[in-house]
């Protein structure tokens, strides 16, 4: 654990900002910061005097660790009923010849060929299918984890989650239950974009609702299957509403202590209706993670989700609050790439990450998807001049 007089001199001698002081003496004293406060430091703190809070938040909570795991991705389709301006990936139905659609088979052949590898998870999600449902998949996972019992199977989005439980006509207790009962562990943290009605209405208006969103994911919890939570930041939203998508979250975790990880996604603008829009700086990244990590106080962990932000700026999200780099992927997810991100063929194998997360001057722990340590490299040797 970081000393605390050290951190408090330091972020004390350098801040002359009255409210500002008060917030990282709130901090310093494990004390919640309010939605003001949190909005304050977007408005007014510099990188320098975030990166010190955010990073003494995240070494109380997790060491010098940075978690990673050995995981594969499986896009079941990119074709879509919604259109989602944000997204590059999807494909109406009516274009659906520009689209995919993996047969069972390929979905399970790709799960056997990874049979003699130590990967731990399995994320599935992908555009929301019409002919795809609630028993199509409930089956399927069913078949993954014939083929590998040991796999965590982290799937469907609660988007993807609340059309297949209406089309079936049961409800999200129903549907999960189902799920559950054929094998599913967890639910990944996509779909949430950013719960304010008005911006929401504006980039994904026919999708599930903020509180549908969260309504899934409150019933997982109460069902014992842990999730995750993303924000889709650096579009039309401003400060303030990023705040509220946080205090939202902040909220059902105080509820349910369910989910895992705050995943902060940066909107990229290729290949979509809202490629006008500027993206953020690698700046206004980092701060964005500081502040998560400090105002999320009842999260354990902040990732920063690498294909999407690439790996150098992944690597100085260390120092920003973040602890978790996500996985190993191994080139199976199509999202980001083709939204734009610098990684066009994301796949790093676990002694990439292993040297990325070192590189950094971190302790890389590879873990399963609930945070059980699988393996501590710290004792590896890697070279890192070269
Ligand atoms: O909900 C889509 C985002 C999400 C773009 O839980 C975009 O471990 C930026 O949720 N620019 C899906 N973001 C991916 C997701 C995820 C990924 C990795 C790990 C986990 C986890 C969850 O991707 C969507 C949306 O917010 N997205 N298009 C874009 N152009
Ligand atoms: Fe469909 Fe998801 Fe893309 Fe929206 S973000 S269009 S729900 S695949």
């Amino acid at each position: 654990m970081p000393e605390h007089s050290t951190y408090l001199t330091s972020l004390l001698e350098a801040q002359k900002d009255v409210e500002l002081r008060k917030i990282a003496q709130k901090v310093l004293d494990s004390v919640r910061i309010s939605a003001y406060e949190g909005q304050l430091l977007y408005e007014k703190a510099s990188l320098g005097f975030l990166g010190l809070l955010a990073n003494y938040v995240r070494e109380k909570k997790n060491g010098d660790k940075v978690y990673f795991n050995r995981n594969i991705h499986i896009e079941p389709t990119n074709i879509c009923v919604y259109d989602c301006k944000f997204c590059s990936y999807s494909r109406l139905l009516k274009h659906k010849e520009e689209g995919w659609e993996l047969s069972e088979n390929q979905i399970l052949d790709k799960i056997r060929s990874y049979q003699n590898e130590p990967i731990t998870e399995v994320h599935i999600v992908g555009g929301v299918h019409p002919k795809m449902g609630l028993h199509y998949f409930a089956s399927l996972i069913k078949k993954v984890k014939e083929i590998r019992p040991d796999l965590h199977v982290k799937a469907f989005t609660a988007v993807e989650l609340d059309y297949m439980c209406r089309k079936a006509k049961v409800s999200y207790k129903e549907g999960l239950e189902i799920l559950k009962a054929h094998g599913q562990d967890s639910l990944p943290g996509g779909g949430a974009e950013i719960f304010d009605e008005t911006i929401r209405k504006e980039i994904c208006a026919d999708k599930c609702t903020a509180s549908e969103w969260l309504e899934i994911h409150e019933t997982a919890h109460q069902l014992g299957m842990p999730s995750n939570a993303t924000m889709l930041y650096g579009h039309l939203e401003s400060f303030a509403h990023r705040i509220d998508h946080m205090e939202r979250l902040r909220q059902l975790q105080d509820k349910t202590g369910g989910f895992n990880t705050f995943i902060p996604l940066k909107f990229r603008n290729k290949g979509n209706q809202m490629s006008h829009l500027k993206e953020v700086s690698r700046i206004e990244d980092l701060r964005n993670y500081a502040v998560s990590r400090i105002f999320m106080d009842n999260f354990n962990h902040v990732k920063a989700y690498w294909p999407m932000i690439g790996r150098t700026t992944a690597q100085m999200s260390l120092n920003f609050g973040v602890d978790d780099v996500d996985g190993t992927i191994d080139d199976t997810t199509k999202i980001y790439s083709m939204a734009g991100s610098e990684e066009q063929s994301p796949a790093l194998t676990t002694s990439q990450l292993v040297r990325l997360i070192k590189e950094a001057g971190r302790r890389p722990i590879e873990r399963d998807t609930v945070y059980n340590v699988v393996k501590d490299y710290s004792k590896e040797e890697v070279d890192l001049m070269h």
